[in-house]
């Protein structure tokens, strides 16, 4: 398979080759595209140097699948050129997750919905993948009613400016741009992305929104508050969880441990729940302190950890492409 990584000089992208590897995707020839700056960078890929190019390359190159972390604008312009000759794009940008002829999957859920007219699919935010794969089945059983999330966010979702800023401020260093407005060491922003008119931001607005897409029920309510934290490993989210069905805190683990990517951690007894620096480098979407809303019933409160560069951008991303595969999708 002729696959192309547009944007892998980023965070991400660095995290897709690392999955492309580990998960040994069958790459035939493998297209690393970046902006003209980068060009003629060398990136190691399966233990070769292959050279970064430019899109025209890229494009001229017909790939059979294009993996896109570059930007909203940037997949806006050019995920249709791939498109347009023949190319499968998997895109992780918010560009395309809200239009309605596009499909936003998460594997384990809805990539059944998917089929070869299929040509740009947009990958989830990391922090609704998270939420998504812990809840799906719970709301197949139970029928979710209303879902109140905070998210304690890593600052590897900002990218490596972000990496550095905290990096820098941890050594007392006052150089470098600036990912933030303020200090983010030992400190938290509650602050993700731009403020919309409604007063919650683009990042709390794709929470919700994403969210009735993939489980394809616009009934469920969801209300979220994203903040941004010093951390490194991944993403972590307090949800409380209100359904429409009674049921017991034994159906809540029984319906976890049958959720496929769900990994229970959660024995307070002995000091075990999920924290990053567990989910760091895994992608597995770890779930902990789950327990009765002892203020109304039929609600449940339970904290979601996940590595917000795998399973929330990059393997999600691969996964999607195995998806494709498999079916003879691409
Ligand atoms: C963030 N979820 O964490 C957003 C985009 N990666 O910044």
């Amino acid at each position: 398979m002729k696959v192309a990584v547009v944007g892998a000089t980023g965070l991400v992208g660095g995290e897709i080759l690392k999955v492309l590897a580990e998960r040994d995707f069958p790459v035939s020839e493998l297209l690393l595209v970046a902006s003209e700056k980068s060009v003629g960078k060398q990136m190691e890929f399966k233990g070769k140097q292959i050279k970064v190019i430019g899109v025209e390359d890229a494009i001229a190159a017909t790939p059979q699948i294009a993996i896109f972390s570059a930007g909203g604008s940037t997949s806006l312009e050019l995920a249709p050129r791939f498109a347009e000759v023949g190319t499968v794009v998997v895109d992780n940008s918010s560009a395309w997750r809200m239009d309605p002829t596009k499909k936003l999957v998460v594997p384990e859920i809805n990539a059944k919905e998917l089929t070869k007219e299929d040509k740009i699919i947009a990958n989830p935010n990391c922090s609704t993948i998270q939420m998504v794969v812990a809840l799906n089945k719970l709301h197949e059983e139970l029928k979710m009613k209303r879902v109140v999330v905070s998210t304690y966010q890593s600052v590897t979702g900002t990218g490596k400016k972000a990496v550095d800023q905290l990096m820098n401020e941890r050594a007392g260093k006052e150089e470098g741009e600036k990912a933030y407005p303020y200090t983010i060491d030992l400190n938290v922003l509650p602050h993700i992305d731009v403020f919309q008119d409604n007063g919650y931001t683009k990042e709390e607005m794709k929470m919700i929104l994403e969210t009735k897409k993939i489980m394809g029920d616009d009934s469920i309510r969801v209300t979220a508050t994203a903040v941004r934290i010093p951390v490194m490993g991944g993403h972590s989210e307090a949800v409380n969880v209100e359904f429409e069905k009674d049921f017991t805190l034994d159906d809540i683990y029984r319906i976890l441990g049958e959720t496929e990517g769900v990994v229970v951690v959660d024995d307070v007894k002995n000091l075990q729940y999920p924290m990053p620096k567990d989910a760091h480098g895994k992608d597995e979407v770890f779930v902990g302190r789950v327990r009765l809303d002892e203020t109304q019933p039929r609600t449940v409160n339970m904290w979601i950890v996940a590595d917000n560069l795998r399973k929330g951008a990059a393997t999600n991303a691969v996964q999607i492409a195995e998806y494709l595969m498999k079916n003879e999708l691409v």
